[in-house]
Order: structure tokens, then sequence, then C-alpha cells
């Protein structure tokens, strides 16, 4: 935990080999033990899991089996003085969700990942967390005409009822992405996320998590995808990172494309006392150039971005700020900002 109380996590997914869709890995993998080692050096206390990073090959093995995995990887953590922030469901490897998971237009794919979620619900509660993070990434079309957005908005809904019924006490968060790998996918932004949950069957059970770069990609400012969450409780987690427009998801270091919207993230974050609601989870990905030895600076670069820019926000000065906006001299706020975040004035 740093001064402020803030406490951050990151998946295994974060330290990578650099392939793309168009050239093959750049750099050796590091085992998990490897990855695992380098958490706290980092200054990270939590690890975002999905559920076959924390029991690989799941499909192959019984819940049983499944159950006493978990429990080991959780010892590996406790080693390792760290903890599980989530457990989220890899939905879109599987050849049977070619079309979909909870949406696709096959039965058996609907029902294997409804299975599957239930297995990584066990996960959770294995591992001593109880959120689970759904990023929806086959449920929508790369055909308008292909599928029934009526049928899908009921299929997910009767998807997240199933596993809020199965597992009593698990939270769940999803988390909005507008496109990639679909073309258009069901679930793009904070609103439509927040509006299943409320109407699932349990809906204080269902909230959201924010990636920085999902909101950009949807054309929306994140930090206002992160206050409208807030202003609902919703916000149960965040993945920041960043994006440098409307193209593939690049998972950039936090603040490296845009620092002044990466201060109204941490802005609003922080003037509503985030540190106690969930962990500042980072989703970002080393550039592809990166050489192996030097592939986790990507995670510091970004954790300390954060804590500056708390530091930045704590330290704007509130009262000339409201003197500003009861005169609406916009254009002086502008400026003090600016300013502000040059470290002038
Ligand atoms: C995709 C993502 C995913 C999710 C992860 C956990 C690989 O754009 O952001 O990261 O965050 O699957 O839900
Ligand atoms: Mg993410």
């Amino acid at each position: 935990m740093d001064k402020y109380g803030y406490r951050f996590s990151f998946g295994p997914w974060n330290i990578h080999e650099g392939a793309d869709p168009f050239g093959p890995p750049v750099r050796p993998a590091r085992s998990f033990d490897e990855k695992l080692a380098s958490y706290k050096t980092l200054g990270f206390d939590a690890v975002q899991f999905h559920d076959d990073d924390a029991v690989p090959g799941l499909d192959a093995l019984s819940p049983a089996q499944i159950r006493s995995e978990a429990r080991a990887m959780r010892q590996k953590l406790e080693n390792q003085g760290l903890v599980a922030e989530f457990v989220a469901p890899r939905l879109w490897e599987h050849p049977i969700t070619v079309d979909g998971a909870f949406t696709s237009n096959d039965p058996q794919a609907r029902a294997y990942a409804i299975e599957r979620t239930k297995r990584t619900a066990d996960i959770a509660e294995e591992l001593g967390t109880d959120l689970m993070v759904v990023w929806l990434a086959r449920e929508g079309s790369y055909l308008r005409e292909s599928k029934n957005v009526l049928d899908a908005t009921h299929q997910l809904l009767e998807a997240i009822n199933a596993i809020l019924e199965y597992h009593p006490r698990l939270r769940i968060a999803i988390e909005p992405k507008p496109n990639e790998p679909m073309d258009l996918a069901y679930i793009p932004t904070m609103g439509h996320a927040l509006a299943l949950g409320f109407q699932t069957s349990q809906p204080d059970r269902v909230g959201v998590l924010m990636e920085s770069a999902h909101s950009i990609l949807a054309g929306l400012d994140p930090s206002d995808e992160i206050g409208f969450a807030l202003a609902f409780r919703k916000l149960w987690g965040v993945h920041l990172n960043d994006q440098n427009g409307l193209k593939f998801d690049e998972d950039r270091s936090f603040a490296s494309v845009d620092l002044r919207r990466a201060f109204n993230q941490v802005r609003v974050l922080d003037e509503n006392r985030y540190w106690e609601i969930g962990l500042v989870g980072l989703d970002v990905k080393a550039m592809r150039t990166q050489p192996f030895e030097l592939a986790t600076k990507h995670l510091r670069n970004s954790l300390h971005i954060f804590l500056q820019l708390v530091e930045v926000s704590r330290t704007l000065d509130r009262l000339k700020v409201q003197q500003l906006i009861a005169e609406r001299d916009y254009e002086e706020l502008d400026w003090l900002i600016l300013n502000h975040l040059m470290g002038k004035g």
C-alpha cells in the first residue's frame, strides 16, 4: 500500500511476449512463478486472474480438481504476500465459442459458457476473492443479420442470473468494450453494463469495471465513465491504460498518450476516495520493441504516474477552481489546469 492508501494490481498477461496479429513473439515467455515474483518488487499487492491463469487447462479437469489446483495457487500467492483481486472467465478461446459464448447461436456453446463461468466462481472462492470480472469478448456480432440483439440481451441476463444463483456471495463486475474481437459488441459502454446489472435478479451484486482504452474506443471520456459508475456505487474495478485514438486496443501505459485525460481519471477517483472502494488495476502492455529484460517498465511507469497524478490532483488550488467556476471563466480554468499539469503557477 502506498502513502495514500491505494493498492495496485495487474494480470499476468500484462507481462507478455509481444506477439501481434502480424508477427510472432519477440520476447521469451516468463514463467508464471517469475511473473509472480516481480509483483512486490514493482510495487503491486494483488493479482488479476483469468480462470486459466489460476488453473491452466481447466476444461479437462473435474470441478474437484479445479478447486484443489486453485487452493495450491492461493498458497503460492500467500507465499509472496499477494492476494487475488478478481477472477475472469476466459470465454473466447475455446473452439466452441467461435461465434460467441453466452450469446452464441449454438446452444451447446451457451451451455459451455455458463458451466465454465461456474468453475470460474469456484476458483474465485478458493483464491479468497468475492469478485468476478466479466469481459464479454465475443458477445456481439461480425454480421448484424446473424444474431438477434433482443435475444442476446436476454441471454446475457440469464447467464448472469445463473452465476448469481450458483454462488451466493460472488460480486460480478462487467467490463464493457465496444469492439475487438467482435466488430460490434453488445455491451459497449458503462451505461450498457450498468443497465444490464440493474436488470439482473440481484442488482446489488452486479457492478462494473472501467477500462480507459475501452471507453476511448467507444468515443467516450474515461473520467466521465468512472464518475457515472461511481455515482451509483458500482465502480468495483478499473483497468487504467491509454489509447491513441480509434484503432485497435493498444493497452498503452497509463497517461502515455494524454496526460490531461489521465489526470482527470485520477482526479475523479481520488475525489471520491476510490482507495476505500477498490484496487487500482492496470491493463497495460509493453511496446513490442521492448527487450525482454526491460519489459516490465510499462507497469512501473503506469503505477508511478498514477501516484504523481494523485499528488497533482491534491495540490490543485480548489478555492481558485471554485472561484473560476463561479465567474464562469473556463478559459482561465483551462489555463490554471494546464499550468498546474506542467508544474507551474
Ligand atoms: C480485453 C481486456 C481483457 C480483460 C481481461 C479481464 C486481456 O480488451 O481488456 O484483458 O481485461 O480479460 O477481464
Ligand atoms: Mg481490460
